[in-house]
């Protein structure tokens, strides 16, 4: 598999998006060049390349159109009827061909059911805009097809960027086929995008013309289907984009029960252990031990909304926002100390603090607090 780089000068893009790579290098050849100015195209054999995460899976479709029922794939349903899907909309009716190659209508295994939906084709007039609702925050776009379409070129677009100038399946079509419960070759496209108004734009069709070498050519595309997917943020557990005491709740928990799940392994060192709660209060959420309200500083206030929690020093569980800062699930002295000596009492929040108080200063401030808060728990 060769690689292939392509750079043009002059384009309606962002400056240090014009490098892209093209793994096939077969796709080029006089007049038929495609180029990738964002996301990445690439030709797989199997539905395994679409790295599908049921629980990060926002929209999967199967664009044959038709009424059958939804099929699913590594254990997402590709929805076939987009009207059934609620947060999308065509812009346009598609031409859509169901089945156009029935003699690989095979449905069993995740492998053949990808093959059957490949030979879903929706094969329409560009342009052709395609709009998702979808979370802000990022979000991985893909989109496959395959066939030979040799006399198309089409450009796909991008929240109105052009991300890849004259793709196609051409040569696709070579007879290449697989085992009965294996699939195709197919071509995925696929783009993370920051989405900053809680809708992911895509279109396809002849879009942008990058010169007399380059010929336009009929722009009608062909789609099987597309995937929108959440793109996690590390340490947000409960997957509401926003890392909160809820998450920290989960981690410590998992720490706590010993947990060998990789993705409370923040570190990457293999264990999920007191380091990966460090990792998470320092690297994600940059804040201090003892910032027990998240808003990124450790003061008063914190000190006052752990205290009205209870906890201290009782035999009950208690959450990051009750005082437990070391992550054993109890508040007690130890957490004031981790707090205390961690340096961030009255120091604003930690990007902006350059010098911490002395150890000594800071063990004589955990000190006293642990005197008042003894005092408050005998009252
Ligand atoms: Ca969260
Ligand atoms: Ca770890
Ligand atoms: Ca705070
Ligand atoms: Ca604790």
């Amino acid at each position: 598999m060769n690689s292939v780089f392509l750079r043009r000068p002059h384009l309606p893009v962002a400056p240090g998006c014009l490098l892209a790579v093209l793994c096939f290098a077969n796709l080029v050849d006089a007049g038929r060049q495609t180029t990738v100015f964002h996301g990445t195209v690439t030709r797989p054999d199997s539905h395994t390349a679409l790295n599908l995460v049921p629980d990060h899976v926002l929209f999967a479709i199967d664009s044959s159109g038709n009424t059958r029922p939804p099929r699913v794939i590594d254990g997402v349903t590709f929805d076939s009827n987009f009207r059934r899907i609620a947060g999308y909309s065509d812009a346009r009716a598609p031409g859509r061909l169901d089945n156009w190659d029935a003699d690989s209508n095979t449905i069993g295994s995740d492998a053949a059911t990808m093959n059957a939906i490949l030979n879903d084709i929706d094969c329409c007039e560009g342009p052709n805009s395609y709009a998702f609702d979808v979370p802000n925050g990022l979000t991985k776009l893909q989109a496959f097809w395959q066939g030979n379409a040799e006399t198309r070129l089409w450009d796909i677009m991008v929240e109105g960027k052009v991300s890849v100038d004259e793709v196609s399946s051409n040569g696709f079509w070579d007879g290449v086929r697989f085992p009965r419960d294996d699939n195709r070759r197919y071509t995925l496209f696929e783009q993370t995008v920051d989405v900053t108004d809680g809708r992911l734009n895509v279109t396809f069709g002849q879009l942008y013309s990058n010169g007399p070498d380059h010929p336009r050519k009929d722009g009608h595309h062909i789609l099987s289907g597309m995937v929108m997917s959440r793109v996690p943020l590390p340490g947000d557990y409960d997957g509401n984009g926003m890392l909160t005491t809820a998450d920290i709740a989960m981690l410590t928990r998992s720490i706590v029960d010993g947990s060998t799940d990789s993705q409370f392994d923040l570190n990457a060192d293999s264990e999920v252990d007191v380091d990966d709660h460090r990792f998470w209060v320092k690297n994600l959420k940059n804040t201090w031990f003892g910032d027990a309200n998240l808003d990124g500083e450790f003061n008063s206030s914190d000190l006052i909304v752990v205290f009205q929690a209870g906890k201290y020093e009782t035999d009950v569980d208690a959450g990051w926002h009750e005082g437990d800062w070391d992550g054993d699930q109890r508040f007690g002295t130890g957490d004031l100390i981790a707090a205390f000596q961690d340096g961030g009492y009255e120091a604003g929040a930690r990007a902006a603090v350059s010098a911490v108080p002395e150890p000594s200063s800071a063990a004589l401030m955990a000190l006293g607090v642990i005197g008042i808060c003894r005092l408050r728990k005998r009252r």
